[in-house]
């Protein structure tokens, strides 16, 4: 028999465990450090294990059951699970309302929604019995599903018990089992890099990672769950609206939107659905639309249901994020780096908001996988800021004249031998600067705002410099007479004497702009920050040790392997040796002490669309100034910098309190720190 104190222990150890899930899972509010959690967990597993009186099928070590299911059983749902009406622009949406009126007798009375994104998801059903889970089910016909239980208590999101005052003895919760974006993309991007089957869309990625038989594979999966309302309820009362429900269901301990507004009247439905729109893009989750419902749980009652759909519901969509065109042609981009990468031309489809007329293929590997083929009809994606792809075929559609796509065995640009790493997807061009199409990109990145800030030298006069023979590489861009800029088509006198000015100006620089600006594979703005910043000189930087390299932050084996290769290559050193006697320059830096920075020990987050610079400049200048940058905001934010269009990080910052400022405030505040734009 354990004695009271280890029951003590082991309840204790279990609330602390919950509360920490639920800060961190459903409030996204992470209040502990992951040592302090992982610690609770292992203490609790092991006074379970003494004492397997006290398991009980709640606790948070029985998340993932050890075996596996031989099939997945069917179960009827106690109260159907129905489906919602689409309305496909304002004027239906209009006409919902205006029905909602007249058969609730309201006239003109302005109506209360609430509303919500509609997630792309699967639809799940959980049943909670004296506030324990009981069983998990998809939706299925509507009327029975599959029992999926075993896979959603690994959710981290979806508590084993619910907690808190009020919880009704029976309590079915309905709601959306999704993948956030991210977590999408990372499981695509493993998965391509292992030439494994990648999944088309987030929406089939968390359905199949619900079809597990083995629940260990889904409690891999990056699953979350979003309730968005309830079904059966006994032994309880619920509040008076389905917005007080969400509220309830929050402080129970289960996830709903915090997205989920209340307004009144149908203009102000439309408000939501075009601020919701302007936001889609940069949610962490894909949406298809707008849930609105009326808000009165008694008038809900009243309005009832026709054939499988509320009266009192309506679904706005939003244009689809996937849509089906023609694959035109393949043609083979190369990049800066020698990257080949295929390219499909579509007939232009609009899809995801705006016209799409290209779209990656990725890599070889990809184009195998999908067995694509030029003039097949093909599934286009375009979701958030992820460039457009071709996630699938669709077969019935091949016509017989359908064309296999032929991978260059030469550079499309330069006809170098085309070369494909061990371990490496891609293939690449070994011309290096030999390459008309590497030389191009090369100048461009060189010359470009971020890095050596050259104006007056754009895309079209970088391809006619080359083109013309005038400049192969970056260091012949100094060297480039005003006779040879005349002779050049549309090149007048004006244009010539302001672009030998800019490259002029240009010598002065620094070295952290100098390094990005050589474009070493994987050495991006904030590297280069600190690869500067570490080392203070060029020379110093050049002579550095791999072992020397690993110490600097940003720097794991990958870019220190680069780096080395880079200085260690003859031709590289000559073309920085001719950068220098041009008259490129940069002042040394004592290497600063990093506790001595203004923003030292800071965590900023920079989100939504900035006037004045980029984002990463924004991030880079952030960096120089001592602070973390992060891509998340959490209790630990010092200060969220938010341009138009911020999403979810807003928020979340203005949830927990944390300092938000515009982007002239965020100018204001680095003049005081002495940087000026
Ligand atoms: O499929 C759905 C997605 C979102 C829904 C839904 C929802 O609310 C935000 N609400 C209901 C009532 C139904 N389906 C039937």
């Amino acid at each position: 028999m354990p004695s009271a104190e280890i029951e003590r222990e082991v309840e204790s150890l279990r609330v602390s465990l919950e509360n920490w899930n639920y800060q961190y899972y459903v409030l996204d509010q992470p209040t502990v450090p992951d040592a302090d959690y992982d610690r609770a967990l292992r203490r609790l597993q092991e006074l379970e294990a003494q004492h397997p009186e006290l398991l009980r099928p709640d606790s948070p070590t029985q998340r993932v059951g050890a075996q596996a299911l031989s099939e997945f059983t069917q179960v009827a749902h106690e109260m159907p699970m129905l489906s919602l009406d689409n309305a496909f622009d304002a004027q239906e949406l209009r006409d919902f309302d205006r029905r909602v009126r007249e058969r609730l007798g309201r006239g003109n009375d302005e109506i209360e929604y609430a509303c919500e994104p509609k997630l792309d998801g699967i639809a799940v059903s959980l049943l909670y019995r004296d506030g324990i889970l009981q069983r998990g089910a998809t939706r299925g016909d509507g009327f029975s599903g599959e029992d999926i239980t075993h896979n959603v208590r690994t959710i981290p999101s979806i508590p084993l018990r619910l907690n808190g005052r009020g919880i009704p003895g029976v309590l079915e919760v309905r709601g959306e089992i999704y993948m956030p974006r991210q977590g999408f993309e990372q499981l695509n991007e493993r998965a391509r890099a292992a030439g494994e089957k990648t999944f088309v869309n987030p929406r089939n990625a968390a359905a199949g990672s619900l079809r597990q038989l083995d629940a260990r594979l889904t409690a891999q999966r990056p699953l979350q769950m979003c309730c968005y309302s309830v079904g059966l309820v006994e032994d309880g009362d619920l509040p008076d609206t389905h917005a007080q429900v969400l509220d309830s269901l929050l402080r129970w301990g289960l996830r709903t939107n915090p997205e989920s507004r209340v307004v009144r009247g149908i203009a102000s439905c439309e408000a939501y659905y075009e601020s919701l729109a302007q936001k889609r893009d940069g949610l962490p989750y894909d949406i298809d639309g707008i849930v609105y419902k009326v808000n009165d749980l008694e008038a809900q009652q009243r309005l009832g249901f026709v054939s499988r759909a509320p009266r009192w519901a309506i679904a706005r969509k939003f244009p689809a994020q996937e849509e089906m065109t023609r694959l035109l042609d393949v043609e083979f981009q190369v990049g800066r780096t020698g990257a080949i990468t295929p390219v499909a031309r579509l007939e232009p489809v609009f899809v995801g908001g705006v016209t799409v007329s290209n779209a990656t293929l990725h890599n070889s590997d990809e184009v195998q996988r999908l067995g694509v083929r030029i003039g097949d009809t093909v599934i286009v994606r375009r979701a958030g800021d992820v460039i457009p792809q071709v996630v699938s075929v669709v077969p019935d559609r091949r016509p017989e004249d359908a064309k296999a796509v032929q991978f260059p065995g030469r550079c499309p640009v330069c006809d170098s031998p085309v070369e494909r790493e061990p371990g490496e997807a891609v293939m690449r061009c070994m011309g290096g600067l030999v390459c008309a199409a590497q030389q191009k990109a090369a100048i461009k990145h060189f010359v470009s705002r971020r890095a050596m800030d050259i104006d007056g030298l754009g895309d079209k006069l970088v391809e006619q410099l080359v083109d013309e023979g005038l400049v192969l590489n970056v260091a012949g861009l100094y060297r480039v007479s005003r006779e040879q800029l005349l002779q050049l088509e549309r090149m007048g006198e004006k244009s010539a004497d302001k672009l030998l000015a800019s490259l002029e100006n240009s010598k002065n620089t620094t070295l952290a702009r100098f390094l990005f600006a050589l474009g070493i594979r994987e050495v991006g703005e904030a590297t280069a920050l600190s690869l500067a910043r570490h080392f203070g000189s060029w020379e110093a930087l050049a002579a550095a040790t791999e072992e020397q390299l690993l110490q600097v932050d940003d720097v794991g084996p990958v870019v220190a392997d680069h780096l080395r290769q880079f200085f260690d290559s003859v031709s590289s050193q000559e073309v920085v040796a001719q950068l220098r006697e041009s008259g490129l320059h940069w002042p040394d830096l004592e290497p600063p002490q990093a506790d001595q920075l203004p923003l030292a020990g800071e965590t900023w987050v920079v989100t939504g669309k900035l006037e004045a610079m980029e984002r990463n400049e924004a991030k880079a200048i952030l960096q120089e100034l001592g602070a973390k940058v992060a891509g998340s905001v959490s209790a630990r934010t010092s200060c969220v910098v938010a341009g138009p269009g911020a999403g979810s990080k807003l928020g979340k910052a203005t949830e927990l309190g944390v300092e938000v400022i515009d982007e002239a405030a965020f100018i204001a505040r680095l003049e005081t720190m002495g940087v000026t734009l």
